[in-house]
């Protein structure tokens, strides 16, 4: 990757696992079809913790934006990464096999006061969400995003609205 790639990537998406890429794929799929450029890692808080705080702490000044972060199970991969940088950490619960999510989302969701981590829904619903959350936040300063965002929500209201019910 050139310099002039890697400087123009403002969105880092991170996974405790690359079983979790089958979630965090639509966050990839999501942030290409919005035209925005992002690197994406697995970087587990218990595997690798060096290696997540080497990566929190750099994040900022190698000019990313927002990180998104995923895990599942006893998810503690976003509060690690917020508690180590000051941008915005979106989490993104995957569906665990044991108790489908619910252990992801409260791990990542009971953030107690300091340290926030934003928290999406549980699975692709919120891979996706957290994307859009991402362009959101880059909206504010780059047109070019905020262009594709509101050019994404206006065509999914027109396909609702192209939708009648069937039958009716
Ligand atoms: C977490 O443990 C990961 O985020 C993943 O969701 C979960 C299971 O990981 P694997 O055992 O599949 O590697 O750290």
């Amino acid at each position: 990757m050139s310099d002039a790639q890697s400087a123009a990537i403002k969105v880092g998406i991170i996974m405790g696992s690359q079983s979790d890429w089958a979630t965090m794929s639509h966050t990839a799929d999501t942030l290409k079809s919005l035209g925005i450029p992002f690197e994406s890692r697995v970087v587990s808080a218990h595997r690798t913790p060096d290696l997540l705080f080497e990566y929190a702490e750099a994040a900022a000044g190698r000019g990313l934006e927002v990180i998104i972060a995923g895990a599942g199970g006893a998810a503690h991969l976003p509060g690690m990464c917020a508690a180590k940088t000051h941008l915005p950490v979106l989490g993104v619960p995957v569906q665990s096999s044991m108790l489908s999510g619910v252990d992801s989302l409260l791990s990542i969701v009971q953030m107690p006061a300091g340290v926030p981590t934003a928290t999406l829904a549980i699975g692709k619903a919120g891979a996706i969400n957290a994307a859009l959350l991402a362009a959101s936040i880059l909206s504010n300063h780059d047109d070019n995003v905020r262009a594709a965002l509101l050019d994404f929500r206006q065509q999914q209201t027109d396909r609702v609205l192209a939708n009648p019910i069937p039958g009716e």
